[in-house]
């Protein structure tokens, strides 16, 4: 059925999933009105003027957004924006990308969301499904708008979902849905850990299995649905000994040994449970399952060796953009450094308290160098840490400081956009840095 047939509909956000949004409203027959806060967004010549009902950009029109039965409000965008809130209150029903999907959506859906981890457990268990024969398609948060997707022919949707998505989000089903884990992040937005854990408690709703975190308690789901409960100990997922050896034990049956694993550390251990539980609820085989541990290597800019130079490792960890991506970071490379550990971190906070970091940055960092526009507040937590204005400089401090057998960390516990236009751009230059130190 075509959606929102007669209705005054504007997009309000014309990033990637805007774009996808109002391509997918052209092909429903709708005449959108689009806005951005921004005074210039690219990608806009895509859409043909006269197919629309005008393109407002900089700050947003409240009495024009009031004259809207439907908003489309790009992620990126706080719906507490005074405008927006204007129409609400004026009767204006608000909905994301995500929202659209649902409606139009007939395929089964695997739904992941966390404060991290959910681009890996995303990626792999699209993989894992792949490689039983079905063909599954990631989507959502990582990067591929879901409207897009949804034009392909895929068989079951693998959905990373923000907490940001899912606040426009009302009637998505699933046949399984996942919080990973909650950790502090976008205070910015959110303000308390209780807003930001009940956005993530809506991935929930309309699933037919609730896969979550045992060791977190705000990944429990708070609605009554069927659920299962996810650690390394389990008696019917988890890790156990066998044969001198550690296996992966995935509903009830051991699967495989964890060094044959292709990821590695703890958390890529739960990560791996995880997607196997998803996988297993959209048909997924078991011997699939192995196959695609087996190959599934971490993705660039998550705990990626960019380089090895004289004996010394140099990681890009980008999209740790907050204080518990850092945390496993470290957890997971520490036992592995001989030598010393060197963290560049930095960038742009979220409002976040990075008290939390001071532990390891005294026990298990040996140098720490910060940048950015919170990169000071990290720098107080550890006495002797060298503060610099690029990262540029960041990689020169730490190729002074480096020798044999140490890594250099970059995993910045920040978002980018203070100095980068992505995470991604952020570790390119890393890696372009890295190299061009020893020229
Ligand atoms: N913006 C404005 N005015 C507007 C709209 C946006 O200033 O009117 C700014 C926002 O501050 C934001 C930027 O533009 O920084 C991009 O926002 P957007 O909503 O246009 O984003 P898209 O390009 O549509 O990308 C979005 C997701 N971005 C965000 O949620 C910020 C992408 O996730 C996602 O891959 C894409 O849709 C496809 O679904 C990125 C992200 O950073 C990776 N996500 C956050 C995270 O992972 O922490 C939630
Ligand atoms: P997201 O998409 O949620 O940002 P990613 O899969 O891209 O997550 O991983 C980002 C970073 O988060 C990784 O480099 C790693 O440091 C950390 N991480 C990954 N999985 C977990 C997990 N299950 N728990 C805690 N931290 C994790």
């Amino acid at each position: 059925a075509k959606l929102f047939q007669g209705k005054r509909v504007a997009v309000i956000g014309l990033g990637l999933s805007g774009l996808a949004t109002v391509r997918f409203l052209l092909k429903q027959g709708v005449k959108p009105v689009l806005m951005d806060t921004r005074a210039k967004v690219s990608g806009l010549e895509q859409i043909p003027a006269d197919k629309v009902d005008g393109i407002y950009l900089g700050e947003l029109d409240a009495n024009r957004l009031a004259q809207m039965d439907v908003l489309v409000v790009s992620p990126g965008l706080d719906p507490k924006h005074p405008a927006i809130r204007f129409a609400l209150a004026q009767g204006a029903h608000l909905i994301g990308d995500v929202e659209l999907f649902a409606l139009q959506n007939q395929k089964p859906v695997l739904a992941i969301t966390g404060s991290n981890g959910k681009s890996t457990v995303t990626s792999l268990t699209a993989f894992m499904l792949q490689c039983s024969g079905i063909k599954a398609i990631a989507a959502g948060n990582i990067g591929l708008p879901i409207l897009d997707a949804l034009q392909s022919d895929a068989d079951v949707f693998v959905l990373e979902l923000s907490s940001f998505q899912l606040d426009t989000t009302h009637s998505l089903q699933s046949k399984a849905a996942c919080i990973l884990n909650v950790t502090e992040d976008h205070m910015d937005r959110y303000g308390t850990m209780a807003a930001y854990a009940a956005s993530k408690q809506r991935v929930y709703k309309g699933t037919q299995l609730a896969i979550y975190n045992k060791a977190d308690a705000l990944t429990t789901p708070k609605a009554s649905v069927a659920s299962l409960a996810l650690d390394l100990t389990g008696a019917d997922y988890g890790v156990v000994q066998l044969q001198n050896d550690s296996w992966l034990l995935v509903s009830g049956e051991a699967l495989m040994p964890i060094r044959d694993m292709a990821i590695v550390g703890l958390h890529n251990q739960f990560n791996a449970l995880v997607s196997c539980a998803l996988a297993l609820a959209a048909g997924a085989s078991r011997s699939a399952l192995i196959q695609a541990l087996k190959t599934f290597v971490s993705l660039p800019h998550r705990c990626q060796l960019v380089a090895n130079h004289k004996a010394v490792r140099w990681v890009n960890d980008s999209k740790a953009t907050n204080v518990g991506a850092t945390l496993a970071a470290i957890a997971g490379l520490r036992p592995e450094v001989a030598g010393k550990l060197i963290l560049i971190a930095g960038g742009d906070g979220k409002g976040a308290d990075f008290s939390e970091l001071a532990g390891v940055l005294n026990s298990d960092v040996d140098h720490l160098i910060t940048l950015g526009q919170d990169g000071p507040a990290i720098a107080a937590l550890k006495a002797g840490s060298f503060e610099v204005k690029d990262l540029m400089a960041a990689v020169k401090t730490a190729a002074q400081l480096a020798t044999a057998d140490d890594l250099v960390l970059l995993s910045p516990a920040c978002a980018s956009l203070d100095m980068f236009k992505n995470y991604e751009d952020r570790g390119q230059q890393f890696a372009a840095a890295v190299q061009k130190v020893w020229l």
